[in-house]
């Protein structure tokens, strides 16, 4: 399933399958939309199914409340919510409207491409490790932005292939999106999902 999000600063595309055989799907992701800022995020609960589940709601409930934080603080207030829980894999991108920068953050194997609008390339190198409440040493990324950058955020359900920056330079509808994941994303025994975001 395809979700389709317009807003003021962004168009982003969202699609997610649970794992063969569940119902739930142990990824979760966010979307939130300030005047000064996007925030997009996506959390792969560990394992699958219900614990999962609750695992990575927590942690966009999280999100959801305490958007107008740092990527850091965001990081380490979602992983403070998740004593005692399964435990989640989790990055985070804020993209300030006003600097026109990125902050990123990132824990565990959750894919990131961002593509600037002149071709730019930037994949930042995955960390490891996962939230679970225990404390962690949370280190951030920022680099600049434009108006037409796009981006892709993916759990590791998620396999990716054939992707050029020519692929993405136009996915500002729900048609484009969908053929978009219809030829570049593989399945894989796992829950999937993937955000394809292109800023305005
Ligand atoms: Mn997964």
């Amino acid at each position: 399933m395809i979700e389709f999000k317009r807003k003021q600063h962004v168009s982003v595309s969202a699609y997610q399958k649970p794992k063969e055989g569940n119902f739930l799907c142990g990824d979760s992701y966010v979307v939130v939309e300030s005047e000064e800022y996007v925030i997009c995020a996506v959390a792969d609960g560990l394992g699958s199914g219900e614990e999962a589940h609750a695992s990575s709601t927590t942690v966009v409930n999280v999100i959801k409340q305490h958007h107008h934080e740092s990527v850091k603080r965001l990081v380490e207030l979602c992983n403070n919510n998740l004593v005692s829980q399964r435990g989640v894999v989790l990055t985070v991108v804020k993209f300030d409207q006003r600097e026109k920068k990125a902050h990123f953050g990132s824990v565990g194997n959750i894919g990131f491409l961002f593509y600037s609008s002149s071709g730019q390339i930037i994949r930042p190198m995955p960390r490891r490790g996962f939230l679970s409440g225990r404390r962690i040493n949370v280190k951030t990324e920022c680099f600049p932005f434009d108006p037409g950058s796009i981006f892709v955020i993916y759990s590791d359900g998620v396999h990716l292939s054939g992707i050029k920056h020519e692929n993405l330079t136009d996915l500002r509808s729900q048609e484009e999106a969908s053929r978009f994941i219809e030829k570049h994303v593989k399945a894989n025994d796992d829950d999937m999902t993937l955000l394809v975001g292109q800023l305005h």
